[in-house]
């Protein structure tokens, strides 16, 4: 689905827009009588990118709810998007690079700092299940390459040929067309799914999954197997993920930034702007330029904020399962 589909599914099927969620714990409501109370945890939340995170967060509310913690959540809740072959942008089904090679990138991270990444994986559907190996199986961050993908079968997973024929057919197309001769950012051609959580016992995990930029140049890695870029969490304060072009994620190593805002008091939507801010006065030409902001904070308060219109996420807690419309600095 397109960008633009994106953002008329969004504006018409669910709901139109609606404000995060703003819960007592949030720094800036503090009074000083609230001080001495302890704050109110929200607890398990979900929250993932886009509206494929609809169908994530269902899975990962599955474990959630029955006290499962938030590192099997966010990995089964992303394995779904994954394993969907009618998405474009993520796992099995994306859309390959200019090569005709879909290539993919994942990081996990768990309330310890713990975290495990893939990059520039092919043939394995499930690159966050294989990100999670890298975790706990071995004593690296990052595999990337034919490395992650050797890594993979020993573990046990089984080659796929992700490239099913819509993608290929799409991808034929594009390499007859005019776009190929002018490569640039193309912000219909990103997506990726990012999902933050936090269980039960208070701690939080995240994932983030993605082909990537369609039509990359072979090799390319984007943000989102980069820790501190695409995904960052630290149980002391809450965690971030991003959506949009990875490149301009990494140079301000976005997720970690709004991690970093959070700790100094920001709500999570006030952290996201603040990055989003940053996006733009350190590039020079921000026309097109697409990139949204996630996170929540320890007490399950969520937020989120892009660029451009058009981003939204899907929340899931005890009280309710939508999508929100994130705010933005600028219309397309
Ligand atoms: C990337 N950040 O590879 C990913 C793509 C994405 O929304 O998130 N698109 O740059």
């Amino acid at each position: 689905m397109s960008r633009r589909n994106f953002i008329k599914t969004s504006a018409l099927g669910i709901g139109g827009i609606l404000l995060a969620k703003c819960a007592p714990g949030n720094p800036e409501n503090t009074t000083d009588n609230e001080e001495t109370t302890p704050k109110t945890i929200s607890k398990p939340v979900v929250i993932s990118t886009w509206n494929h995170g609809l169908d994530a967060n269902k899975a990962a509310w599955t474990i959630l709810e029955k006290g499962g913690n938030a590192l099997d959540a966010v990995e089964k809740g992303v394995m779904v998007t994954e394993s969907d072959p009618t998405n474009r942008s993520v796992g099995l089904g994306g859309l390959p690079d200019r090569e005709g090679h879909v290539t993919l990138d994942a990081c996990i991270m768990n309330h310890e700092n713990e975290c495990g990444a893939v990059a520039f994986l092919q043939e394995i559907e499930n690159p966050i299940a294989v990100a999670r190996k890298v975790m706990e199986e071995t004593p690296h961050v990052m595999l990337v390459g034919q490395g992650a993908q050797d890594f993979a079968l020993a573990q046990g997973f089984q080659k796929t040929n992700l490239l099913v024929p819509e993608a290929e057919e799409a991808w034929k197309k594009w390499k007859e067309s005019e776009e190929q001769k002018k490569p640039g950012i193309n912000s219909e051609n990103h997506d990726t799914i990012g999902m933050l959580a936090i269980d039960e016992h208070g701690n939080i995990s995240g994932a983030c999954t993605t082909s990537g930029w369609a039509y990359k140049l072979h090799g390319r890695v984007g943000d989102s197997p980069i820790i501190g870029a695409g995904l960052f969490v630290d149980n002391e304060v809450g965690g971030a993920c991003a959506t949009g072009l990875g490149e301009a994620v990494i140079r301000i190593a976005g997720s970690h930034t709004v991690v970093e805002l959070m700790r100094q008091g920001k709500s999570p939507n006030e952290a996201c702007k603040e990055a989003v801010e940053r996006i733009i006065k350190k590039h020079k030409n921000i026309e097109g330029l697409q990139v949204g902001f996630l996170a929540i904070n320890k007490y399950g308060e969520v937020g989120g904020h892009s660029v451009y219109a058009g981003f939204n996420y899907a929340l899931r807690d005890n009280q309710t399962e939508k999508m929100i419309d994130a705010q933005y600095e600028m219309e397309w």
